[in-house]
């Protein structure tokens, strides 16, 4: 088998890309339009192989998709959090949904959202015991089903002012289907005090039960901080730049200093990020039955470290699969197939991460130049043209070229992707973005180690490569350096091919491969 180096890739591209240009200008010569045609075809079927990989990705994700519960009264921000939370696109207002009952409509899934949501419509005109007889009916109702997909999963119970007896009574109600979390919402607006009471209130009905607190103060018209700067100056707020919402706290205060009376400035700020929607999701997650935790984590759009975690899943995954294809020594018959896995790989991150994109951003990023991806097909069928003659036997994609572009690409797309959660932006130019980031990574030497069989164990390193090099300027390469070795002892040994060494007091002092 003949290995091909990453050079030669890249030279082979660019004499493709000449290539392209070239028909581009005399698209009439006739064994130029063939290669335009090629492309066409290439193209037709690398968007049919990703789309089905990504397709049932997504299905998969919504078959499973959790049923969360939302009970609180009106304008306590149900939607607001629903919204943070899962994203915008399920739409949660008034008249919309699927109804369930006279009083409830169901939201979702949708492929960006892969949850479904209960909301109450128009229950606020019903006595309290005719909304709890509503809310019975209908957990009955679902549970009924056979199909345990179809119950009630999860309560989002929203607290207003107080605790009341009423509270107690729904929650007792509630418990006995269903996990809940108890939501203290607009938290922004409420004073410790008041959230002090409520939660010592709540524990003597419910020790253990879980609360979440957040907010969102961006929601509010005019936002004050409720319980003053760090400082404790309470009086002394200004909020500046509305749009925005930051404050600045303006206190000063009149100090004697060694050469006399001199103004000192509190100067403390902050601005109006929402907030504790992340810690809903943790406590969420824990009462979620497994089979659709997956699905509540990649709706979720708020808690970056499991995305990482899931998306390092993804990639080991396709690299595990490209290595395998690479290895095939079938003369480019392993083209089409590693095109799909790393399509496919894209895509899935990208959803992953709730980067919106079209397919047409997933093929610009794939046929970037270092991506092995539908343009290196292109431009080595193309150099090989040029050159005079067609497939020639042994021409196979090296194995470890195929597992390290393939996870090169991955943990590249995770990077910019988390970035571009992260401050809520996404590039012009995505595809160039990515490019000059798979530019700073070399990853052969983590592929080698994904190869060692050891796979699973791979994943939390590279969640962590992609955790770094998404918070800091830090060169991802640096990072896998710094973690190669860690990473391969716990390949090898996850796989069970290393013996540990252990010193005479029985501290493990180092690792060695057997017979080696
Ligand atoms: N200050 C603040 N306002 C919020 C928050 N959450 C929601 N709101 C506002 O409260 C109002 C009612 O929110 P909505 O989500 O429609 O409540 P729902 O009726 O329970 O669905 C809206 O004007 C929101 O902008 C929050 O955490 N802080
Ligand atoms: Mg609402």
């Amino acid at each position: 088998m003949m290995g091909m180096n990453g050079s030669r890739m890249m030279d082979m591209e660019r004499r493709g890309e000449e290539g392209e240009d070239r028909s581009r200008e005399d698209g009439n010569d006739e064994s130029e339009s063939v290669g335009v045609r090629e492309k066409e075809e290439m193209e037709g079927r690398f968007v049919l192989a990703m789309g089905m990989g990504y397709r049932e990705f997504v299905d998969a994700l919504k078959r499973n998709a959790p049923r969360i519960l939302l009970v609180g009264d009106t304008g306590t921000g149900k939607s607001s959090l629903v919204n943070l939370v899962f994203g915008s696109r399920l739409a949660l207002v008034g008249h919309g949904g699927r109804p369930c009952t006279q009083h409830f409509a169901e939201f979702g899934p949708t492929d960006e959202s892969p949850v479904r949501i209960i909301d109450s419509k128009g229950v606020e005109k019903l006595t309290v015991d005719q909304q709890m007889e509503e809310l019975r009916t209908m957990i009955a109702e679902v549970r009924m089903s056979t199909n345990l997909l179809d119950h009630i999963h999860l309560v989002w119970y929203f607290v207003g002012s107080r605790w009341q007896e009423s509270d107690q009574k729904y929650v007792v109600t509630l418990l006995e289907s269903c996990g809940v979390v108890l939501v203290i919402n607009k938290r922004d607006l409420r004073s410790n005090e008041e959230v002090a009471n409520l939660r010592q209130a709540i524990t003597e009905d419910f020790p253990g039960l879980a609360v979440a607190e957040c907010g969102d103060p961006r929601e509010s018209g005019a936002w004050i901080p409720q319980d003053g700067c760090p400082q404790g100056h309470d009086e002394e707020f200004i909020v500046v730049n509305v749009k925005r919402r930051t404050w600045h706290c303006r206190f000063t205060e009149t100090v004697s200093s060694i050469d006399g009376r001199e103004e000192v400035a509190c100067g403390a700020s902050g601005n109006d990020q929402p907030f504790g929607a992340k810690e809903l999701v943790e406590l969420s997650l824990d009462r979620l039955p497994a089979e659709c935790r997956k699905s509540f984590l990649c709706a979720q759009r708020v808690d970056l470290t499991r995305m990482h975690i899931q998306a390092a899943g993804i990639i080991t995954a396709a690299t595990a699969t490209a290595t395998v294809v690479g290895a095939a020594p079938l003369p480019f018959s392993d083209m089409p197939p590693l095109v799909a896995i790393e399509a496919g790989m894209i895509a899935t991150l990208m959803r992953t991460y709730n980067v919106p994109f079209q397919l047409t951003d997933v093929l610009a990023i794939n046929t970037g130049a270092l991506g092995l991806g539908a343009g290196i097909a292109y431009a080595v069928a193309q150099a090989l043209k040029a050159s005079g003659f067609f497939v020639a036997a042994g021409m196979a994609i090296d194995m470890t070229v195929a597992g390290t572009a393939v996870m090169t690409m991955g943990i590249s797309v995770a990077i910019v992707c988390a970035r571009c959660r992260e401050n809520g932006l996404i590039p012009e130019d995505l595809s160039a973005e990515i490019h000059s980031q798979t530019s700073r990574l070399e990853v052969g030497d983590l592929v080698n180690a994904v190869r060692t069989r050891g796979a699973a164990s791979v994943d939390g390193q590279i969640a962590e490569i992609i955790r770094m090099s998404s918070t800091s300027d830090a060169n991802p390469s640096e990072v896998a350096r710094d973690n190669l070795r860690d990473i391969q002892r716990r390949a090898l040994n996850s796989a069970g091919a290393i013996e540990r060494i252990h010193s005479t007091s029985g501290n493990e002092i180092g690792w060695a491969l057997p017979n080696q």
